[in-house]
């Protein structure tokens, strides 16, 4: 039936169905009045949405008052409590703000590094109180316009330091929070650092606590590397680090789009959503999207459904993908056993290579197979077409 469980763990962040719809050339015009964030926080509870994450300024106006900010928590509690959402994921905002206009973490000014390490600490206190687990860390302004300006060295020296500090900053405070590093490739900086979810991956090994840093892929800052997201979400888990994951939709090579999920790129979608329920991925399926600026609330609410009911539409297919008989003989024809292989599979002896070296390989009769590819690849589109 499509219909969005808890257990399918979907959330959304409170900047996403809190998205005024203004753009770049529409700063000033949103076509959606502002919605408190418990007023959100109800709305999501309405679609069925599990959690709901937040950047501390999304909950916490940057210049609240001490007394906005309890009066603004208390009403976000009661929304939580009424809904049953909970927080699964926090993060901060260190791309919005004029101060940021050179970077956060990796900014030529010391004091701007300082503030921005100070901002993130504060935020990992408030997204504690709401029990997160996990604390994203999107770079968005972390990198140039122009290479005059910075040695890229020095970026990654100063990127590596803050997070050093502010893992050492979660053990001091004992919040157990897992930290997931997201990358994109440019927009708004003109490219920014650690453009790729395997650029981070190799970052990450440079760190004090690789433990404790994972990352957050986007299917949509993939596709704007030209990159194939599934890709690099399954390099992402083969080295244990799918802490948390960014669902939207956008197409090759454009602007940041953030689309609903599923949008335009169905194969891709399909792909992903098969890749993660194969190997069992528990976390959050967040969704970091934007409903279309054509949109007023009720489009909004059309927009998050369509999130979930096209990701468990994924999932129905596929389970039917893994069912099918055809599809399977298929899969089982062109993935064929070892046989005779297998005495050279596996780890290196001196004997194997030596026997391997020595072994004579038919090349124009292995070539000459044909894989069969086409014929699979077409009953998959007729299975999601729904013709199957
Ligand atoms: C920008 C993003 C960000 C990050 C967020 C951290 C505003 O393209 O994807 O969304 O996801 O800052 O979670
Ligand atoms: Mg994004
Ligand atoms: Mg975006
Ligand atoms: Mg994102």
């Amino acid at each position: 039936d499509y219909q969005p469980k808890p257990e399918h763990k979907f959330t959304f962040g409170l900047w996403t169905v809190g998205s005024s719809g203004a753009d770049q050339f529409a700063t000033t015009f949103p076509v959606r009045g502002p919605k408190t964030p418990a007023e959100l926080v109800r709305l999501l509870g309405e679609v069925g949405a599990y959690g709901v994450n937040f950047h501390d300024n999304d909950l916490i106006p940057l210049d609240a008052t001490p007394a906005e900010a309890e009066q603004i928590k208390k009403d976000f509690r009661a929304a939580l409590k009424e809904t049953g959402l909970v927080v699964p994921m926090a993060t901060t905002n260190l791309f919005s703000a004029q101060i940021f206009k050179d970077g956060a973490f990796t900014s030529n000014d010391p004091k701007v590094r300082a503030y921005s390490i100070q901002k993130a600490m504060r935020g990992m206190d408030l997204g504690a109180e709401f029990g997160a687990k996990i604390y994203v860390f999107w770079g968005g302004r972390e990198g140039t316009e122009t290479d005059a300006t910075k040695n890229p060295l020095d970026g990654l020296k100063r990127f590596r330091e803050a997070l050093n500090f502010l893992c050492e900053y979660n053990n001091s405070q004992g919040y157990g929070y897992k930290f997931a590093l997201e990358a994109k490739p440019n927009e708004p900086r003109g490219d920014i650092y650690l453009p790729t979810t395997g650029s981070m991956l190799a970052f990450i090994e440079t760190l004090d606590h690789p433990e404790m840093v994972g990352v957050n892929p986007e299917f949509a800052h993939e596709h704007m590397a030209g990159l194939n997201f599934m890709h690099a979400v399954a390099q992402a888990w083969d080295a244990g680090k799918l802490f948390h994951i960014d669902l939207n939709d956008q197409n090759y090579a454009r602007f940041d789009q953030d689309w609903r999920f599923g949008q335009q790129n169905w194969k891709q979608a399909f792909f992903l959503v098969k890749f993660l329920e194969d190997v069992g991925y528990t976390g959050s399926r967040h969704f970091d999207a934007h409903a279309f600026r054509t949109e007023d609330y009720e489009g909004v609410k059309d927009f998050a459904r369509g999130c979930m009911r096209t990701y468990l539409i994924f999932k129905e297919k596929a389970r039917q993908f893994n069912e099918d008989k055809e599809i399977q003989a298929l899969l089982a024809e062109i993935t064929p056993a070892s046989g005779e292989m297998e005495k050279f599979e596996g780890k290196f002896t001196a004997e194997k290579a030596a026997a391997l070296k020595a072994f004579s390989f038919d090349r124009n009769a292995i070539a000459a197979r044909g894989l069969k590819y086409e014929k699979l690849d077409q009953l998959l589109t007729d299975l999601m077409m729904g013709i199957r």
